[in-house]
């Protein structure tokens, strides 16, 4: 009988302390966030303002800065209210929800306001390295920002993922890669027979170098992986069927390796559609490059394998937002091989994050830079076999 009793005040204690510290860590997030994502939305906004004016007054930049400033001033209401009240935690929730839907738009929208400036000003390649900077930083900063809101809704919104309960929020803490890997490749592999009616089969390899034959898993956030593996997996497609279009042949498979040591993991993706000269791979990055000069807001619209054109420099700050990275190798008239490096332990994956301090302003300040190597463009040359492309 004692026993009894012991047991049933042991698992009200346990069920009383975990509905306390569940309601403790709501709390000390809430307190967290309400000063952390205003501090951070603060920094973004005094970042936009050192753009250029003519990219400052183009009508989707403005759009984006109002959005900045409502969401800001509306994480400040919460500046002064109290975590013990559970209404302002449960409202907390809701204007976190209605901040993340504004900003849902936000990276079509700035891709429209460099393409509004590229047609009034064209081209131009000190403004072009300054967008890169701004946009890297600004993205960034927009990924940590929307990381953040997801666990504090996952978290505490109290509806667990009936479909992945061991998920922490967003987090998978035993992020299966091959699984990843093989969803992603059946997303693109779906547009990709849409489009184009047939679709490079996947050849998928593991090498566990630190447990040999065991699957290879790791601390991470899948829908960040899913969404670097997508992106590569369209590029590859669409590589190889273009490449394969006027024939009959069987299409090379893509090639997808998975491999785990003491530091990195990495994912290569592999495929034979024919490579990209190397003149031409840092565009394939460069946002200003890289945006369709003819607005194209309606994906529906858009070849399904083509985006908007971020979809590589975005997959590369998502590898390096948690110390990793994504780097392409490619040898024309072959294949390319693209390479996502993870950290292996989520001891070293850690945020990367942009500071906003004078070393980050300089960069808007500096004018275009005399070159300090040769160029061949100074020599007299044959203009007819200058390459404008
Ligand atoms: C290509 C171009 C590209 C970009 C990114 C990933 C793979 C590939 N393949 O031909």
């Amino acid at each position: 009988m004692k026993k009894t009793v012991y047991n049933v005040l042991l698992l009200t204690l346990i069920i009383y302390l975990t509905l306390l510290s569940k309601n403790a860590c709501e709390k000390t997030s809430y307190m967290f966030l309400r000063k952390e994502l205003a501090v951070r939305l603060a920094n973004t906004m005094r970042e936009v303002n050192l753009l250029p004016d003519n990219l400052l007054c183009q009508p989707s930049v403005k759009l984006v800065q109002k959005w900045y400033m409502q969401s800001f001033l509306e994480l400040l209401e919460y500046e002064n209210r109290a975590a013990e009240d559970p209404r302002n935690l449960n409202d907390f929730l809701d204007v976190l929800i209605d901040i993340r839907n504004r900003h849902n738009d936000v990276v079509p929208t700035m891709a429209q306001g460099v393409i509004e400036y590229k047609e009034q000003f064209g081209f131009d390649p000190f403004i072009s390295s300054n967008i890169q900077y701004f946009l890297d930083r600004f993205y960034t900063s927009r990924i940590s920002f929307r990381m953040l809101i997801n666990q504090h809704t996952l978290l505490f919104g109290n509806n667990t993922n009936p479909a992945h309960p061991k998920h922490i929020g967003s987090i998978d803490p035993a992020c299966n890669m091959a699984e990843v890997v093989t969803d992603a490749y059946e997303t693109a592999k779906m547009l990709c027979e849409q489009y184009y009616e047939r679709a490079p089969e996947l050849h998928i390899e593991e090498f566990n170098a630190k447990a040999p034959n065991k699957p290879i898993q790791v601390v991470y956030v899948p829908s960040h992986l899913f969404h670097m593996l997508f992106e590569l997996f369209k590029n590859s497609m669409r590589a190889t069927v273009e490449l394969y279009a006027n024939s009959s042949e069987d299409l090379p498979p893509v090639q997808a390796l998975v491999t785990l040591g003491k530091e990195d993991l990495s994912i290569k993706i592999s495929d034979r559609g024919g490579g990209v000269p190397l003149r031409k791979i840092d565009r394939l990055f460069n946002y200003m490059y890289s945006t369709a000069p003819s607005p194209s807001l309606k994906p529906s619209r858009a070849a399904p394998l083509a985006g908007f054109g971020y979809g590589l420099p975005i997959s590369r700050l998502y590898a390096r937002y948690f110390q990793g990275d994504l780097v392409l190798y490619s040898m024309e008239g072959v294949g390319t091989d693209a390479v996502i490096y993870l950290k292996a332990l989520s001891s070293e994956s850690f945020e990367r994050l942009p500071v906003f301090n004078k070393s980050a302003w300089r960069h808007y300040q500096t004018g275009p830079e005399a070159d300090d190597w040769s160029s061949p463009s100074r020599e007299p040359r044959d203009a007819s076999t200058y390459k404008a492309n």
